[in-house]
């Protein structure tokens, strides 16, 4: 019998990459289960709605009697679950949404996998998977040295990433306690097509297109560490088909950029597609070069300084390692920004490109 997959969260940004991957990459039925939040959309997965492997449910994740009559009606061989409120300046501006999902949800999700789990004929029982999609932020900020492991204390600085962290330990909770098959992924900074344009590079990008201020927060010198959403997402199969049960594992592509680096870099690369001399928002601003349009704003409040993944245990025990170099995907990245313009407006109704996420503002 072909795998099933449960994609919670997959109506979002890196969700929906990953079906794109999952349904040509493997055999398996992809099941989607989305709130359609402000970040999800039907629009993000209209390629693959044809498909005969592809379902959607829209619902909650932490509505325990629909995920529990989701799971029983499709009969998953694993749960992947990137379900989540998302965004950090969000998650200062109002946390309660962050408990509901990343929290309750999350522990909906995995209490749901383990009663339909603790029913399943051993080889299914043994074969289950319940993968945990999360984040390097639950470890806190660096300074100028070193990088996370896997064996990195937690220590979250905003409400986002303590929900993330919350959930990571039930995840791994469960296996202890219950013997629920969890692994959990930790991975860094992704970026690529269909991400909200909240976050900072789809940010940058759309605002050098209209010749608008491109925010900085503080200097500009944090550090973020960049992976190409599909290069994770095939880091999330491969941890799928051959990660050990009970473990965490850190994916990331040992590419650290400072925030200043990364607006250049998006600055040059919108110039290579759309000079800014050609480009009549530019022109009625009086701005010749998309570098002026940055601006430093106020800093984001428990802004971390600096993340850095130290991938040793996955590149060695699995073999994986990202396709791409930032140029590359920043490249393809700009590039189907420019071409879905009107993806980016269909999906912007309610938010304006506008700051969030200052504590007074
Ligand atoms: P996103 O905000 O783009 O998408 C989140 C999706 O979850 C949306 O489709 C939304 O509708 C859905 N959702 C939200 N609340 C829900 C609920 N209660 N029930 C059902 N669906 C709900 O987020 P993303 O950037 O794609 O992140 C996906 C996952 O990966 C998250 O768990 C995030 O913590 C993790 N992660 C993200 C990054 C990154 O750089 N974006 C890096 C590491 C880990
Ligand atoms: O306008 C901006 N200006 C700016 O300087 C925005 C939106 C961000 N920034 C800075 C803040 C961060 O240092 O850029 C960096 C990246 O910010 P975000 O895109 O908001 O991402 P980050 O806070 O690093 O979190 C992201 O990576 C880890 C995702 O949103 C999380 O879901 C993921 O877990």
């Amino acid at each position: 019998m072909e795998a099933t997959l449960l994609v919670t969260g997959g109506a979002g940004f890196i969700g929906c990459n990953f079906v794109r991957v999952a349904l040509a990459e493997t055999g398996a039925r992809i099941v989607v289960l989305d709130k359609l939040t402000y970040a999800g959309s039907l629009a993000n997965l209209e390629d693959v709605a044809a498909d005969s492997r592809f379902h959607f449910v829209k619902g909650d994740i932490a509505d325990a009697e629909l995920v529990r009559k989701v799971i029983r009606e499709f009969r998953p061989s694993a749960v992947v679950n990137f379900a989540a409120e998302s965004h950090v300046d969000r998650s200062i501006e109002g946390p309660a949404a962050f408990i509901e999902t990343n929290v309750v949800g999350a522990w909906v999700v995995l209490e749901s996998a383990r009663n339909y789990w603790s029913d399943l004929p051993s080889m299914e029982k043994d074969s289950f998977r319940f993968l945990q999609i999360s984040t390097d932020e639950v470890y806190g900020s660096l300074g100028e040295s070193g990088a996370f492991t896997e064996l990195t204390p937690m220590a979250p600085n905003s409400p986002y990433s303590a929900s993330k962290a919350a959930a990571d330990h039930f995840a791994r909770a469960y296996h202890k306690t219950y013997g629920l098959p969890t692994i959990v992924t930790n991975c860094s900074n992704n970026y690529g097509p269909y991400q909200f344009p909240e976050k900072l590079i789809p940010l940058i990008i759309l605002n050098c297109l209209d010749g608008k201020p491109l925010p900085i927060y503080g200097d500009g010198g944090n550090v973020r560490d960049w992976l190409f959403v599909e290069d994770h997402c095939l880091g999330l199969l491969t941890v799928l088909e051959r990660g050990r049960v009970g473990e965490s594992y850190n994916l990331g592509g040992r590419c650290e950029r400072r925030n200043l680096e990364i607006v250049d870099l998006v600055c040059s690369v919108v110039e290579e597609y759309f000079p800014a001399a050609r480009n009549p928002s530019m022109a009625k601003g009086g701005m010749k070069e998309y570098a002026q349009l940055k601006t430093y704003v106020e800093d984001r409040p428990g802004h971390d300084r600096r993340y850095a993944i130290d991938p040793t245990k996955v590149e060695c025990e699995l073999s994986w390692r990202p396709s791409l170099t930032l140029e590359e995907g920043m490249r393809k990245t700009i590039g189907w920004y420019l071409d879905h313009q009107g993806w980016c407006e269909q999906v912007s109704t309610e938010y304006r490109r506008e700051r969030l996420g200052l504590v007074d503002g």
